[in-house]
């Protein structure tokens, strides 16, 4: 007999033979007679037992370890006593896993145990039900995004994550011994997204990890995390980017509410679906509204992590909206975005922009710089050594179109969508300056 989910038993006819496996949750044994809860990914189911009937296994029975994984076969019994409307009376029960005890970490318990417990036991952390559900939801904000990118005819790409130069500034990259080269681990797939436009790919997106050597413990930071990449040729400027964005943000986000409505409710969290254009702040207006808000600056006036969330709850009451992009970055402030084109009539700002989500940042990116001697310029202003990125500038040499594009933080999407204190709440075995393990 194959084994269903709990869930399929619902629909089997009242006296129906089964098999059904999963986790045993929890045993109430009442001396004649116990009942099993036992749990899979789909419920919990029940399993009665009776002593006059099983003799000695009746104690044997009884007597299995909490989360040992046992499979049952046995006779669909309605009742309206469980949460699934029917419990099993066993034909036979097998042990496939005894648990050892005790358990470093409680399943079903009402309180969560500290954070380092709950990681260095993560997938036990995992089997609880509300934890689980943020990654079934990661999943269908994945679908929903390649889905965006799959009707507006992007191809997604693969690109290294061993390299020989960063994108992003050294301050951050993870030095690797490559066959005793030096190399590193990739923070962006910056530069290949931009060769792929010299390539004529015209729309490309990637999702993939990200490798960021950040010296601080954050809750909006990891050393590892999931960069949603895309890129795009034959942009007027950096609104057509900024448009698809927006329109991206909609649309995984409506696709979310469209096929998860249920597990969205089982964590209580309602979502915001952005509308088309998604409001525009320049970055020196975000300062003088911070201003206005008494905001003050040690140094260098910009808008800092206090500044966002002040922002955040500003464009909440006045426009009723989580979303907004900030832009016009002044070049002075991207500075280690060598690609990042300026404004031909203001050098001294860029075509950059933040999306806000939420009072955090969620996506940088903009307009970049495809002329070869002006991005080669910037580059030899800010001090990098050409040779060093020899493959990446000849892709613009011989015929590179006008592009834009964005990254986008996955883990920070998640963790904005789901309102959760933590981004690694959204990641499955994080990776911070403390945690390598598991
Ligand atoms: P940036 O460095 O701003 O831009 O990164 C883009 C987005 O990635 C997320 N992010 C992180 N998430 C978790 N932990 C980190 N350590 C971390 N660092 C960044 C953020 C951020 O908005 N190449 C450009 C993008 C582009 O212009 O296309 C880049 O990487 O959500």
């Amino acid at each position: 007999m194959k084994r269903i989910r709990s869930t399929d038993a619902v629909e089997l006819e009242n006296g129906d033979h089964c098999k059904l496996a999963g986790w045993l949750q929890e045993v109430r044994n009442l001396g004649g007679i116990a009942f099993l809860k036992v749990r899979d990914r789909y419920g919990v189911f029940q399993v009665v037992v009776l002593k006059k009937e099983l003799g000695d296994d009746f104690d044997h029975i009884v007597n299995i370890p909490r989360e040992s994984v046992i499979t049952v076969e046995g006779k669909k019994q309605e009742t309206d006593q469980t949460e699934l409307g029917y419990e099993i009376l066993p034909i036979s029960i097998r042990i496939d896993s005894e648990a050892h005890k005790p358990l470093p970490l409680g399943v079903v318990d009402k309180v969560d145990a500290e954070m380092g417990t709950r990681f260095d036991n993560r997938f036990l952390d995992l089997r609880k039900e509300e934890k689980r559900t943020i990654f079934e939801l990661r999943e269908t904000l994945l679908r929903g995004l390649r889905d965006f990118f799959a009707k507006e005819n992007f191809i997604e790409i693969n690109t290294p994550k061993i390299a020989a130069a960063g994108a992003e500034g050294g301050a951050t990259l993870f030095k690797v011994d490559y066959y005793g080269r030096d190399a590193y681990l990739a923070q962006s797939p910056q530069l290949y997204k931009q060769m792929l436009m010299g390539a004529g790919f015209e729309r490309v997106y990637e999702i993939a990890p990200a490798y960021r050597a950040e010296d601080f413990d954050t809750i909006r930071h990891t050393s590892e995390f999931v960069s949603l990449d895309f890129e795009m040729s034959f942009i007027d400027s950096s609104e057509d980017v900024m448009d698809m964005t927006g329109r991206m943000v909609e649309h995984s986000l409506g696709y979310v509410v469209e096929h998860s409505s249920n597990m969205l409710e089982k964590l209580g969290v309602e979502i915001e679906i952005p509308k088309d254009p998604i409001k525009r702040i320049p970055h020196h207006e975000c300062l003088e509204i911070l201003e206005d808000l008494g905001k003050t600056w040690d140094e260098e006036p910009d808008v800092d992590t206090e500044g966002e969330k002040m922002l955040g709850l500003y464009v909440k009451e006045n426009f009723d909206t989580e979303f907004f992009f900030i832009t016009d970055f002044p070049s002075k402030l991207k500075q280690n975005t060598f690609y990042a084109m300026r404004k031909d009539d203001e050098p001294s700002l860029t075509t950059y922009f933040d999306l806000e989500y939420k009072g955090q940042e969620l996506v940088s990116g903009g307009q970049r710089e495809h002329r070869y001697e002006v991005l080669t310029g910037q580059m030899k202003d800010l001090g990098l050594e050409l040779e060093s990125f020899e493959h990446y500038l000849k892709s613009f040499k011989y015929g590179m179109p006008t592009h834009g594009g964005i990254g986008l933080g996955l883990d920070r999407f998640v963790q904005q969508m789901l309102d959760l204190e933590n981004i690694r709440e959204g990641i499955l075995f994080p990776r911070d300056t403390s945690r390598l393990e598991p």
